[in-house]
């Protein structure tokens, strides 16, 4: 499968399209519903995801009677932005942010401002990532698969997860501050973001994505760019702000020696094995190995902030602290609905690959015949 995105933060729309996307899976509108305002939510958003946005997608092509053509997949979320600036442009800026793509992409496509460069780099665009999302979430879920996440820090604050199961992290999935399993880490970081918010700085976090209920044997170790940690790390990297990723215990394990470090085998009776641990996080090799898929994204405060951060005034060349510009204050549960999404899409397309290019009804087929 192949996908693209386009638009423009506070243009008039964000479009996405897939390519190669199974025939025949029920798909409707109602069905992003849920998913779009996961993104929206969390404590910390700023006005514009909180009162402004709404996220509703419309499905322009690649559908017949409620059902996916195999042709492809369109898109559409207009921004309800630009219907209330009513197109006008977003004004402009004197200092570059640092650790924003203000100044780098300015200098990269010779614009003469920083808002034209804002407007694609803008997080903004992790909304078509959802909503392509969307549609791999139903497909996966149509052979027993489920992403979701949760937040496991934020402003260096941990919580203590526990086992995160399916139901634990469903139950946890909307309509909370910070989708973290530990209430009480919750109820502290709740307070880190308000103190954060008076200083007017922002705070990143650590959210953590699981995926369940997959086979053995998705992705290779034949090719670099095939193993599934590579992609997966990939797709995560490319979400803004994120600025490291872990696959299972990766960073733990690199301290360690190799006798704690991986997941001993155990007979399982019947010439199979079976694992008490996952450290690996499901990955070996690249491959699926059954286990639990688990990575983490690594979210770093994002760059506009109230305070002042030292910066340039580039008309002048004198220092000039860099110009605020409206912003969320803490981004970490949402990160993690997109980073489900980006997961999503990867092992939708691991799948497909796996399977071949079929009806939804031959896949399912095939799936039966995949190890488990
Ligand atoms: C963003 C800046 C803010 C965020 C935006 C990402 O937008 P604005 O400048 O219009 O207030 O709200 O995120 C979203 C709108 C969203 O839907 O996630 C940025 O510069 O990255």
């Amino acid at each position: 499968m192949r996908c693209l995105h386009a638009g423009e933060s506070h243009g008039p729309a964000l479009v996405s399209i897939i390519e190669g996307f199974p025939a025949g899976l029920a798909l409707d509108e109602t069905l992003f519903e849920t998913e779009m305002t996961r993104r929206l939510e969390g404590h910390g958003r700023g006005l514009r995801a909180r009162s402004i946005e709404t996220d509703q997608v419309k499905i322009l092509a690649g559908l017949w009677k409620g059902s996916t053509l195999g042709s492809p997949l369109a898109l559409m979320i207009e921004n309800r932005d630009w219907a209330i600036r009513k197109g006008k442009p977003h004004p402009d800026w004197i200092a570059p942010r640092p650790g924003h793509a203000d100044l780098a992409g300015r200098i990269r496509y010779g614009y003469d401002g920083f808002a034209p460069v804002a407007e694609r780099a803008s997080a903004r665009s992790t909304a078509g990532v959802v909503a392509v999302g969307v549609c791999c979430k139903a497909l996966l879920r149509t052979f027993g698969i489920q992403v979701w996440s949760h937040t496991v820090a934020l402003g260096g604050l941990e919580a203590f997860s526990g086992d995160p199961t399916v139901g634990r992290l469903r139950r946890i999935s909307t309509g909370t501050p910070l989708r973290c399993l530990d209430r009480k880490a919750e109820q502290a970081m709740i307070e880190e973001i308000d103190a954060a918010h008076q200083q007017g700085v922002t705070l990143g976090g650590v959210t953590e994505i699981i995926a369940f209920g997959l086979p053995v044997g998705l992705g290779t170790y034949a090719q670099t760019d095939r193993r599934l940690d590579a992609r997966l790390a990939e797709a995560i990297m490319g979400i803004p702000s994120v600025k490291a990723v872990e696959i299972g215990d990766g960073v733990a394990v690199s301290a360690e020696d190799g006798q704690t470090a991986h997941d001993a085998l155990l007979p399982a009776g019947r010439g199979r094995v079976r694992r008490e641990t996952n450290r690996a996080g499901g990955l070996e090799g690249g491959v699926t190995n059954g286990e639990p898929l688990r990575a983490r994204a690594y979210v770093k405060p994002i760059s506009s902030q109230r305070r002042g951060v030292p910066s340039v005034d580039l008309r002048t060349g004198k220092p000039h602290d860099a110009s605020y510009v409206r912003s969320d204050t803490c981004v970490v549960p949402a990160a993690g609905v997109v980073a489900e999404s980006a997961v999503a899409w990867e092992l939708a397309c691991e799948l497909v690959r796996a399977l071949g290019e079929a009806p939804l009804k031959e896949l399912k087929r095939r799936f039966k015949d995949l190890p488990r």
